[in-house]
C-alpha cells in the first residue's frame, strides 16, 4: 500500500523513551532493597559479556533527578521504566520496604513535574531471589498471588498519578531465555519446565490485569511483548509453511493467551504430541479470558527470515554477544523451521537486521489478528559509540535508525494502526543483559565501560537533539 498522503501524528501522541530497573538503576544492595535473580546469577563467571553485571550500572537511583532534567529538555512526551520487585518487597511477599516505594514516588513525581507521562513496566525479569530459593519462582503456582500483591501495592501507591502499565515485558524472551536456551536465569534448558513456567506467567499476568481493572479503572494495562515478525525465505509453500510455524510457535502462542485467553490449536497439538503442553487446572482459561489487555505492548528491533528444517536440520544455535559481526549461527526447530540470513536487509554489528518495514508489518499483523491499541514500548539501535576528544557523539546511524522506524508508524497509522504511542529503547545508555556496555542505545551518553565506571557523567549525543525536534514538531519533522 503506497499512500499519497500520510496522517499525522495523533495530537496526544506519546513520545517516548524506556528503561529497566536492572540495566540502570545500580543500588543494587541499598535502601532495604533484596537480592533478585539477576543480582545472583550475574555472580558466576562467564554469564554475560566480561562478566558485566547490575551492581552500580549507570547509577540512575543517585542519579535519577538529573537524567529527568535531562528527559525535560529533551520535551520527552513519555518515560517507560520498571519497578524492581525487590525494593517493594526484599523478600517477594511479606513487609513492604517504605524505602523501595518512595524512590518511585519520588521518581513519578519528578516526572510529572515536567508533564512526563509515567508509563511503568511492573516486572522486567528481576524477580526476586528469595522466591526464586522458595518455589522456583515462575515454576510455581504460588507466585500468583505474591505477583498480585506486589502489583495491588503498587496499584494503590501509585495508580492516582500512573495511568499507563505494562505487566510483564517479554514473557517470551525472559521464559525462553531462562528455561531453554539457558542464558537468562535460571539458567535452565527444559523444555517441559519452560511451557509449565510460561503457563504460569500467563495466569500472574491474567490475574494482575483483573487487579488492575479493579484498582485503577480509569488506567490502560497490557503487557510487553517482543515480536519479531517471521519471514519466509522463498515462495516455496514449505518456507511458507516454516514461516507460518515460526510466527505461530514464537509469538502468537503468547498474544493469543494474552487476547484472547487461548492457545493456538497447530502449536498446541505439537507440544501434546511431545508430552510438552502445561498442566491446566479448573479455572484457569476462565481467567485468561477474563484478563484482556487494554493495549499491546510491543518491543520491536527486527525481523527474522525462515525457511524450512528437516526432522534432523539444525536446532539452537550460538548468539553474538560481541559485537563481532557475523558470529551469530543459523539456529532452529528441527521440524518447524530454521533461520536464514535476509539478503535484503542490513545488520548491526551484533547481526540484528534492519527492517523499518517490518515494523510497519508488525503493526499491521497485530492490528488485524487482534485489533486493539499497540504501544510500542522499545524500538532502538544498539550499537558502538564513539566519544570524541572534545566529547562529542555523532550517532548518525541510530538517527537513520530512528527516523526511518518512525516513518514506518505514520505508514502503519495511515493504514489504520491505532498506536498510542512510541517509546526508544533506551533514554540513557545501560547495561545490556548479556552485551555489556559497549551495545549503546541511549540518547544519553553514559561514560562508562566494562573495565571501569569511571566518572557516569552524562553527555546527549547528536540524536538527542534530533529527537527533541521530532517530539516538538510531533513527528513531522523527521
Ligand atoms: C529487550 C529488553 C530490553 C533490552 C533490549 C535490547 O529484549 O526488553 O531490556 O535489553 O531488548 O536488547 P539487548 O540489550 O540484548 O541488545
Amino acid at each position: 500500500m503506497i499512500h499519497k498522503h500520510l496522517k499525522p501524528f495523533p495530537k496526544n501522541f506519546l513520545w517516548g523513551s524506556a528503561t529497566a530497573a536492572y540495566q540502570i538503576e545500580g543500588a543494587y544492595n541499598e535502601d532495604g532493597k533484596g537480592i533478585s535473580v539477576w543480582d545472583e546469577y550475574v555472580r558466576a563467571e562467564n554469564r554475560t559479556y566480561k562478566n558485566t553485571n547490575g551492581d552500580v550500572a549507570v547509577d540512575h537511583y543517585h542519579r535519577y533527578k538529573e537524567d529527568v532534567a535531562l528527559m525535560a529538555e529533551m520535551g520527552l512526551k513519555a518515560y517507560r521504566f520498571s519497578i524492581a520487585w525487590t525494593r517493594i518487597f526484599p523478600e517477594g511477599r511479606g513487609e513492604v520496604n517504605e524505602k523501595g516505594l518512595e524512590f518511585y514516588d519520588n521518581l513519578i513525581n519528578e516526572l510529572i513535574k515536567y508533564n512526563i507521562e509515567p508509563i511503568v513496566t511492573i516486572y522486567h525479569w528481576d524477580a526476586p531471589q528469595k522466591l526464586m530459593d522458595l518455589y522456583g519462582a515462575w515454576e510455581s503456582r504460588e507466585i500468583i498471588e505474591d505477583f498480585n500483591n506486589y502489583c495491588v501495592t503498587l496499584f494503590k501507591k501509585f495508580g492516582d498519578r500512573v495511568k499507563y502499565w505494562v505487566t510483564l515485558n517479554e514473557q517470551n524472551v525472559f521464559i525462553g531465555h531462562g528455561y531453554r536456551g539457558a542464558m537468562h536465569p535460571p539458567g535452565v534448558s527444559d523444555l517441559k519446565r519452560m511451557y509449565e513456567a510460561n503457563h504460569i506467567a500467563n495466569l500472574a499476568n491474567a490475574k494482575a490485569i483483573c487487579s488492575f481493572k479493579q484498582y485503577v479503572p480509569d488506567g490502560k494495562v497490557g503487557p510487553s511483548f517482543a515480536y519479531t515478525p517471521a519471514y519466509p525465505f522463498s515462495c516455496k509453500p514449505e518456507d511458507i509453511l516454516a514461516y507460518e510455524n515460526a510466527e505461530e510457535y514464537n509469538s502468537h502462542w503468547w498474544l493469543e493467551v494474552y487476547c484472547n485467553g487461548e492457545y493456538p490449536k497447530a502449536i498446541w497439538n505439537y507440544l501434546e504430541e511431545k508430552g510438552l503442553t502445561p498442566t491446566i487446572e479448573e479455572g484457569d482459561f476462565e481467567l485468561l479470558k477474563q484478563g484482556k489487555p487494554d493495549f499491546l505492548g510491543m518491543n520491536y528491533y527486527r525481523s527474522e527470515t525462515y525457511e524450512m528444517n528437516p526432522l534432523d536440520g539444525v536446532g539452537a544455535g550460538k548468539v553474538n554477544t560481541s559485537g563481532k559481526k557475523g558470529t551469530t549461527e543459523e539456529s532452529g526447530v528441527p521440524g518447524l523451521y530454521k533461520t536464514k540470513k535476509n539478503p535484503n536487509l542490513k545488520a548491526t554489528n551484533w547481526d540484528w537486521e534492519i527492517d523499518p518495514e517490518g515494523l510497519r508489518i508488525s503493526l499491521r499483523r497485530l492490528t488485524n489478528r487482534y485489533g486493539l491499541p499497540v504501544l510500542i514500548t522499545e524500538n532502538g539501535l544498539g550499537e558502538f559509540d564513539k566519544l570524541t576528544e572534545d566529547k562529542q557523539i555523532f550517532d548518525d546511524y541510530r538517527i537513520d535508525y530512528l527516523r526511518s522506524h518512525i516513518e514506518a508508524c505514520q505508514e502503519a497509522i495511515t493504514d489504520g494502526v491505532e498506536l498510542i504511542g512510541y517509546c526508544t529503547w533506551s533514554f540513557t545508555d545501560l547495561l545490556s543483559w548479556l552485551n555489556g556496555y559497549q551495545k549503546r542505545y541511549g540518547f544519553v551518553y553514559v561514560n562508562r565501560d566494562e573495565e571501569s565506571e569511571k566518572d557516569l557523567a552524562r553527555i546527549p549525543k547528536k540524536s538527542f537533539y534530533w529527537y527533541r525536534d521530532v517530539i516538538q514538531s510531533n513527528g513531522e519533522k523527521l
